[in-house]
This record gives C-alpha cells, sequence and structure tokens, in this order.
C-alpha cells in the first residue's frame, strides 16, 4: 500500500513494498563499494549514501565499476561538498547566468551519441567516440578543490584520469604549444546560446605544460556517478589550480595549437581574466578580492566564516614550477 508522507506531501511506498530483491541488490553493490578497500571506503561514504538516498543522480559509472579508485589531491583539512550542492550551485552559461539555472535547464542536453574532435597539431588527429573515451585510460577517484573566480569554492570527488594519457596517445607535433577546448554550442536545447552574454562556443585553453601536467583530468563522473548534465556531461576539463572557468564542459573539440588561443572569458573581458587564471589571493581581481573564498556548505549565509584562498588553490607543491620566473601580476 501506499503511505502518505505529511510533510512532503509525496507518495512513498511502505517498506513493505520494497521487494527483498532489491534489498538484496542494495546491500550488494553497498557491500562491494566497501570492499574496495580504503578508497572504495571514500566511494561508500560519500557516493554510496547518495545513491541510496538520492534516485534522480544519473547512475553509476560503469568505468568504474571495474576499476580500483583512488584519492588524489585531496587537502587534509578538505570535506567534500555535499552532491546536492555540487550538483545545484553550477555555472553553466549555455543553460542560463543564474546558480540554479544549469540544474533546472540541462535536461535537454543530449550527451549521446557524443564524440569529441581531436585535430591541429598532432600526429594522429581523429573523432573519438564518447564510448571509445571513457575506456582510453582506467578511471580513478580524485577529491580537488574547485575554485570559483567569483569567490566561492567546493570540494568534489572527480571520476576521470589524466588528460595526458589522450595527449599522448594523439602524439603532438614540435610545434605545438597550446591546447584548445571547445564546447558544445547547440542552440536547440541550449537556450542561452541565443544571447549575447559570451561569445559560443565556449573556448579554453591550456599551454602544453599545464595540459600534460598529470593534475589535469578529463573528467566523466563525480561522487562515483556519471557527471550530471549541469556538471559538464558527458566530458569536461577540471584544471584544480586554476579558476573555475577554466574547466570547460561539455568538450567536442581539442586542438593542438602554435599560438595561444583566444578564450571564452578573455573574450569577454580581457583586463578582468586572463589566459593562466591561476589561482593567487594575491592578484585581485579589478572589481574584489581574491584573497578569500566562501566555501559552498559551510553555511552561514552572507556572513559566513570566509576562508583564506591560498597560491594556486593549494596545488603550489605540484604546480609551482611551470610558473618559475613568471610574473603572476602580468600574466594573470
Ligand atoms: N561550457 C561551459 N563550461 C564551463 C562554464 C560555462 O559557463 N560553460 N562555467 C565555468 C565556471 S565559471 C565554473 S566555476 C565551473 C563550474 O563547474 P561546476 O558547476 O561543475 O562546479 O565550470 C566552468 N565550465
Ligand atoms: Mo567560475
Amino acid at each position: 500500500m501506499l503511505i502518505r508522507s505529511r510533510d512532503s506531501g509525496f507518495d512513498h511506498p511502505h517498506s513493505s513494498e520494497i521487494t527483498p530483491q532489491a534489498v538484496y541488490e542494495d546491500r550488494r553493490r553497498l557491500m562491494r563499494q566497501l570492499a574496495g578497500g580504503a578508497a572504495g571506503g571514500v566511494l561508500a561514504t560519500w557516493a554510496g549514501r547518495q545513491a541510496m538516498a538520492a534516485t534522480e543522480k544519473p547512475g553509476k559509472l560503469a568505468a568504474l565499476a571495474s576499476t580500483p579508485s583512488k584519492v588524489d589531491g585531496a587537502m587534509a583539512m578538505d570535506k567534500p561538498t555535499e552532491y546536492k550542492d555540487a550538483s545545484t550551485y553550477n555555472n553553466y552559461y549555455e543553460f542560463g547566468t543564474d546558480k540554479a539555472d544549469p540544474a533546472k535547464n540541462a535536461h535537454t542536453l543530449k550527451t549521446r551519441p557524443w564524440s569529441v574532435a581531436v585535430e591541429g597539431l598532432v600526429k594522429k588527429p581523429g573523432n573519438f567516440d564518447i564510448e571509445d573515451l571513457l575506456k582510453l585510460s582506467p578511471q580513478e577517484e580524485r577529491v580537488y578543490r574547485l575554485r570559483c573566480v567569483e569567490g566561492w569554492s567546493m570540494v568534489i570527488p572527480w571520476v576521470g584520469y589524466s588528460l595526458s594519457e589522450l595527449i599522448k596517445k594523439v602524439e603532438p607535433l614540435g610545434n605545438a604549444k597550446y591546447v584548445e577546448f571547445l564546447t558544445l554550442a547547440d542552440p536547440k536545447t541550449m537556450p542561452y546560446v541565443g544571447s549575447h552574454v559570451l561569445d559560443w562556443p565556449y573556448a579554453e585553453g591550456l599551454r602544453m605544460d599545464e595540459a600534460m601536467h598529470p593534475l589535469t583530468m578529463l573528467g566523466f563522473g563525480m561522487y562515483g556517478e556519471v557527471l550530471p548534465n549541469q556538471n559538464g556531461a558527458p566530458v569536461r576539463l577540471v584544471v584544480p589550480w586554476k579558476y573555475g572557468f577554466k574547466s570547460a564542459k561539455s568538450i567536442v573539440k581539442i586542438r593542438f595549437v602554435e599560438q595561444q588561443p583566444g578564450t571564452a572569458w578573455n573574450k569577454a573581458a580581457a583586463n578582468e581574466y586572463g589566459f593562466y587564471s591561476n589561482v593567487n589571493p594575491n592578484v585581485d581581481h579589478p572589481r574584489w578580492s581574491q584573497a578569500t573564498e566562501r566555501r559552498i556548505g559551510d553555511g552561514g549565509g552572507l556572513f559566513a566564516k570566509r576562508r583564506k584562498t591560498e597560491m594556486f588553490n593549494g596545488y603550489e607543491a605540484q604546480v609551482g614550477k611551470l610558473y618559475a620566473g613568471m610574473d603572476l601580476k602580468k600574466n594573470f
């Protein structure tokens, strides 16, 4: 029978209606996650708990099931952001400029069929079908900080592999100095692509050594699940030491070029958003300080205690040497 829950008004099946088979399957899944050891335990606590609680999630990432995951890049004090916050407080301007818009609107994004064209200065250009891209290299879980240029941050367990794995396969030529990323711009499914907020398609770029850095990730999932559309399904970039806008969502083209490519935010306001956009508490945005950040989930609203932003978002030991000798105030 169905009983009506007074607080939600929704009909929930009474517990006696849940078949023993379904209960068994759920337990089995949880046990499998727990059996994965320490890293598996991470999945069991964050993703597993969420998977049991929230049925609207897009589903387990198949590629992860057979692959041992590991945690990489997490800072001692970091606690992952709640899945609900990470999937409902987003920047994805193709679906609207309000933080709540992408979660409301991105259901129209069609993530299959999907392919990523790899072209430009490479020995082996090609079209990678998303199913092949998923299997190109073993996927792992990495907990990274994400610091938005607007002054808020999150901690997200991504699932994917280093972009360098793909780059090595296509064999860049000697004159390939930069990598350009272009994302989907489909006016039929993306309501804001008709607007003039940004120059579509959303474009981003990295210097070759940044693109090859092991921390730079091609992300296919988060919290052990397939990426929700609003987080950039089916494949996005994750560059944890740079402001969030460098992490382009829903990539359709990766191009190897000789000249530094134009990027969406640099084209929109060159004096505010540079090509490098490394997280740097000592270089203010022209209109606000970058010294502190509000960690989503810390609570307190506008009066929440802000955290000190760290140089390179806390990844200085890993990436600082990429910028040795560069004037970071000039190359912001
Ligand atoms: N295609 C596309 N990618 C994008 C954006 C966008 O508007 N369009 N916003 C960027 C910004 S400003 C941030 S902070 C991150 C947010 O990622 P998240 O929603 O998964 O936290 O995505 C980045 N990638
Ligand atoms: Mo951002």
